[in-house]
């Protein structure tokens, strides 16, 4: 009773409003518009037949109608045609002549309409089944039988409804009846046996248009209900909802062959003897295992091989830690004596960095897929403890190796992303992602989603971790379908992801496969589950194991006996224990086995750079002005740009006249070269292609025809490398996780993303903390990423100031207190570090540091705090002298004025980075004391240039040595400059401070306050005898 009551409540027609908006949501645009369908709509709105549902039918009618009049019953052409021809209200209806002999082969037929002296209630009846099956195919999910422990955590009203396949309408009817207003849609059981004409949007009659009620609701119960919940009316595609129904609806569509069968159960075997071998052997160790979810195992391979049948050669996945290890073994296969090899705790780890856990490192396999017989490679991008964080990383590597290979639809290369139920509710960065999965220049052409939704994420219930019915509800947003399915079925299972995989091949959209299943044990292996959900695991005890159930099923059914089962056992058995005795060999632990992304020919066999030097970053005047002139030129016909882009050309153009570049053309510059040198160039982040501050305008727009570009950088050279310069959709995480992931592909590419202001960078933290700063150490992986972060105190608020320096200084792993003991510091400093952050001050030096970042012979991350007013300032210029061959970046920037021609004099040695400089230069000269206050510019500040730094300490015997900064004390640079410039000069003089004064905000609000502050910190660095009382 209790189950009926909710099925009558799921299958309860929509309320009108409901119906508007679902129609108008799949409903094509374009023929069929919705001026069409007013035509008719107004002058029969009295009609006595339309109302609520009824006029869903309707609309199938008329639409149909519109494409062909004979596809519809003759009375609804009578109909339509006089309503189209503006009959009035209630008399566009006209008594239909006799059905055609059509159906004749029905035994029914005498219930059908030329029996039917009625019309009305043909009518009526006609549109209530269509309203049924809509029902079903709307909200069949709802009661279908999803769960496998039956306690259904989903938030509906209630447990799902066991309906037998041969309905007994009688039952379900008078329930119905009771529950529903206006009963089952009119219908009663005297129309069970009535046969109904099927619309065109169901498949449910295979080779035959009509059907009997009672046989239409059997087969609507077989699609919708049994243990696929199918997620898809909210597709705005007909086409699509239509290739869906098809998939599930069709009579018989699900059918296995018993080799099929046979495949699928040894998939089972390996799946779960893994996880046994595992807790055999080492029972107490973590290792997030599968129990509960076997079937993922066979999920996967199952969309691998329909995937490698439809032309995909290359697989990304991203995973979190739930059964991790078994994915390594039995899908991506990494030899397992790797694998249990970490469960050794005295191995030695062999390579530099500080190395991960066994369940976050990634993987990289090429082999033969066994079902399609071709080339597959398969790559499991290692990822740190955060969920979900890997997604966008996927993305954009998948992206990347799309790109290379010039797959532009996405028909070799493709993703799979891997879901916890809590995690994929709760991590906004799911969110953000699917907002990247159809943007022109971040699509990997859709994404096959599965996610092993366990119905608890560590302790807590789905019903306190989300809001939502179910954990996928964000897939809705970029209208993928959504296919829920019984985790112990293991048939239906591996049907809808055939049918993923071939959904995500024919339309290139992302796709979720929703494995509804259970935990066995704890959230790890030590975890007791019955401290918090004790009547879920009392069911989960009860539980037999997915194998042992479809073993039991196959032997029933015939298709494999007894012994041939348990030999495919002991086979796998026998596959970990010889491989468990060969990992007792193995001495050493080499992260480097375990790298997701290779760089082929990039390093030496043993992975070491090829060399250790970096060749000068300088370019040749020809090609400074030719870049300098494409930049400033319309290198197309025919197109019309804004005056005032003209005028900046032209000013453009003028400093190339005078060999000087500014901050853009300095960028320019390094682009077009490594462009010419065949460097990839992508540039991705918010309105970068105009630049926050007007400053690029790498994209030109045609004032006169709509969307027509022109990308100047494209036309520089005859074989130059392509440049992609994006705005993206407004996000950092997901944008910065994407590009990480791009860069991670190939080391031959200039990768950068560029925050619209340095501090939204913050919410792309986690990309931050888990990837760019310890990627190498964690995962032997060198990835060249550049972030480019415009910073400085401008009076512009507490937010749009500060990039937060001190945060990226603070993770840098060079050692305050230890002068390096290097030949070459240039180079050799540059690959001992994490990652590099510079603030250079000159055009030519931006120049030159982009350019470094390609032509030195590793990668790391690159951190530019980059500058807003220094776009336009008209000091913040460089000659072409600075970029010249035998040029090259400047880590430090000495003084070059009367305080050096005369250092013995100096009684000051301001060191600062970045914009500042220009004030203090200002202020020196204003107060004439250019030969007592020398201003030393340090440009990287990451690794520290003690060698460089030294040399300028020493350079001023008499001098007291100042860190000025705009930022305030607790923030910027100082903390980490101070003992470092303290190690350069031995500690023998103190660093004093002149800057702002500590802050919980980054900048004031208030301009005139923030004109105060940094006037009073120039009065601090030039008062010479401001630190007096403090010696
Ligand atoms: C961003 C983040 N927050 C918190 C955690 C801690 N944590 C690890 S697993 C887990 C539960 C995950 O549940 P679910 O996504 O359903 O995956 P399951 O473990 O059930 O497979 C939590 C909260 C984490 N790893 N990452
Ligand atoms: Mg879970």
């Amino acid at each position: 009773m209790l189950n009926l009551r909710t099925c009558a409540a799921k299958l309860r027609p929509l309320t009108a409003s409901q119906t508007v908006k679902t129609i108008s949501q799949h409903r094509p645009a374009a023929p069929r518009t919705f001026q069409q369908i007013r035509c008719y709509s107004a002058p029969v709105a009295a009609e006595p037949f339309l109302s609520g549902t009824s006029s869903n039918y309707v609309e199938e009618m008329y639409y149909a109608w519109l494409e062909n009049p004979k596809s519809v019953h003759k009375s609804w052409d009578i109909f339509f045609r006089n309503a189209n021809a503006g009959a009035a209200p209630g008399t566009a209806y006209q008594s239909p002549p006799p059905l055609s002999t059509s159906l004749s082969t029905l035994s029914q037929a005498q219930f059908l309409v030329q029996a039917q002296p009625n019309v009305d209630k043909l009518v009526e009846d006609h549109l209530a089944v269509q309203s049924l099956i809509r029902a079903y195919q709307v909200r069949g999910h709802h009661i279908a039988k999803l769960d496998p422990l039956g306690i259904s955590c989903v938030n509906f009203d209630d447990a799902p409804v066991t309906v037998s396949p041969n309905v007994d309408l009688a039952v379900f009817k008078e329930r119905l009846r009771v529950l529903t207003v206006g009963g089952f849609y009119g219908l009663d059981e005297s129309d069970l046996d009535k046969v109904f004409h099927l619309p065109t949007t169901t498949f449910i009659g295979g080779n035959e248009s009509a059907l009997p009620l009672r046989e239409i609701i059997r087969r609507l119960e077989m699609a919708y209900c049994q243990h696929i919940g199918v997620e898809f009316m909210f597709i705005n595609d007909l086409e699509q909802c239509q290739w869906i129904r098809q998939k599930f609806e069709t009579p018989g569509i699900m059918q296995f062959t018993n080799e099929e069968k046979r495949t699928l159960l040894a998939r089972l075997v390996r799946s779960t003897r893994f996880e046994e071998f595992l807790h055999r052997k080492w029972s107490s160790e973590k290792r997030f295992g599968l129990e509960g979810c076997e079937v993922l195992i066979p999920a996967l391979k199952t969309i691998i091989d329909k995937s490698s049948e439809k032309g995909v050669d290359y697989v990304i996945m991203g995973m979190p830690h739930r059964g991790r290890l078994n994915v390594l073994a039995n899908v991506i296969r990494k030899e397992l004596e790797q694998i249990f090899c970490q469960f050794d705790s005295k191995l030695e780890a062999a390579d530099e960095g500080s190395g991960d856990v066994k369940y976050h490192l990634g993987m990289y396999h090429r082999r033969i897929n066994r079902v399609t017989d071709r080339n597959i490679t398969l790559s499991l991008v290692a990822n740190p403890s955060h969920l979900e964080a890997a997604d966008p990383v996927v993305q954009g590597k998948t992206k990347a190796e799309q790109f290379y290979c010039g797959d532009t639809e996405g028909k070799k290369v493709m993703s799979i992303l891997l879901h916890g139920d809590a995690a994929f509710a709760g991590q906004g960065i799911v969110y953000e992602t699917f907002h990247l999965s159809d943007l022109p220049s971040y699509t990997t052409h859709g994404t096959v989603h599965v996610v092993v939704n366990n119905q608890i994420g560590f302790t807590t219930d789905p019903r306190m971790a989300r809001s939502s019915p179910y954990p996928t509800d964000v897939a809705r947003v970029v209208n993928a379908p959504i296919f829920h399915v019984n985790a112990d079925d293991p048939e239906a299972v591996v049907y809808v992801c055939n049918v993923a995989a071939e959904w995500r091949s024919t339309f290139h959209k992302d796709v979720v496969v929703d494995l509804v299943c259970y935990r066995r044990n704890g959230h790890n292996e030590m975890d007791e589950p019955m401290f918090t959900q004790p009547l879920m695991y009392k069911q989960i005890r009860k539980q037999k194991p997915v194998l042992q159930k479809y073993a039991e099923l196959l032997i029933s059914q015939g298709v494999v006996n007894q012994p041939e089962y348990e030999e495919e056992i002991a086979k796998y058995d026998k596959i970990c224990e010889e491989a468990h005795a060969r990992s007792k060999d193995e001495k050493i632990l080499h992260i480097k086995h375990w790298l997701d992304s290779p760089w082929p020919g990039f390093f030496t066999l043993d992975g070491q750079p090829r060399s250790m030097t970096c060749p000068s970053t300088g370019l040749n005047e020809e090609d400074l002005t030719h870049i300098g002139q494409v930049a400033s030129s319309v290198p197309v016909e025919d197109f019309t740009i804004h005056g005032g882009l003209s005028r900046i050309l032209k000013t453009r153009g003028e400093m190339v006249k005078n060999r000087t570049v500014d901050w853009a053309l300095a960028e320019y510059m390094a682009f077009g070269s490594l462009l010419k040198e065949g460097i990839h160039i992508r540039l991705s982040g918010q309105d970068v292609e105009r630049g926050t501050f007007s400053h690029r305008h790498h994209v030109l727009h045609d004032q006169n025809v709509d969307k027509r570009t022109c990308i100047p950088m494209n036309h520089l050279w005859p074989n130059q490398a392509p440049y992609t310069v994006c705005n993206s959709s407004l996000s950092e995480y997901g944008v910065l996780g994407f590009e990480l992931g791009f860069a991670m592909a190939s080391p031959n590419a200039l990768v950068l993303w560029e925050a619209q202001f340095g501090d939204f960078h913050n919410t792309a933290q986690c990309i931050i903390d888990q990837f760019i700063c310890p990627g190498q150490a964690k995962w032997v992986r060198q990835n060249g990423i550049v972030l480019l972060l415009p910073h400085g105190m401008e009076g512009m608020g507490p937010e749009h100031s500060s990039a937060r320096p001190e945060r990226f200084l603070q993770m840098c792993n060079d050692d305050p207190d230890v002068f390096p003991k290097l030949d070459d510091f240039d180079v050799r400093q540059l690959y001992d570090c994490n990652w590099i952050v510079v603030n250079c001050s000159t055009p030519a030096n931006f120049f030159h540091v982009l350019r470094r970042q390609i032509l030195l012979p590793f990668r790391k991350p690159l951190i530019i705090f980059t500058p807003k007013s220094l776009l336009r300032h008209p000091e913040a210029r460089s000659s072409f002298d600075d970029m010249l061959p035998g040029t090259h970046f400047l880590r430090v920037i000495p003084d070059g004025g009367p305080a050096a021609q005369s250092p013995e004099q100096v009684k000051r040695v301001l060191f600062c980075t970045g914009k500042v400089y220009y004030d203090l230069t200002r202020e020196r000269k204003a107060r004439q004391m250019e030969a007592d206050v020398a201003i030393t510019r340090v440009e990287q500040l990451s690794p520290f240039p003690f060698d460089l730094l030294q040399r300028e300490a020493q350079k001023y015997p008499a001098a007291e040595l100042v860190w000025c900064q705009e930022e305030h004390k607790n923030q910027g640079y100082y903390d980490y400059v101070k003992p470092r410039l303290r190690t350069t000069i031995n500690r023998a003089k103190p660093v004093w401070y002149a800057g702002r004064e500590p802050a919980a905000a980054p900048a004031t609000g208030n301009k005139k306050t923030h004109l105060t502050e940094l006037q009073r910190l120039l009065d601090t660095a030039f008062n010479l005898d401001a630190f007096k009382d403090l010696a």
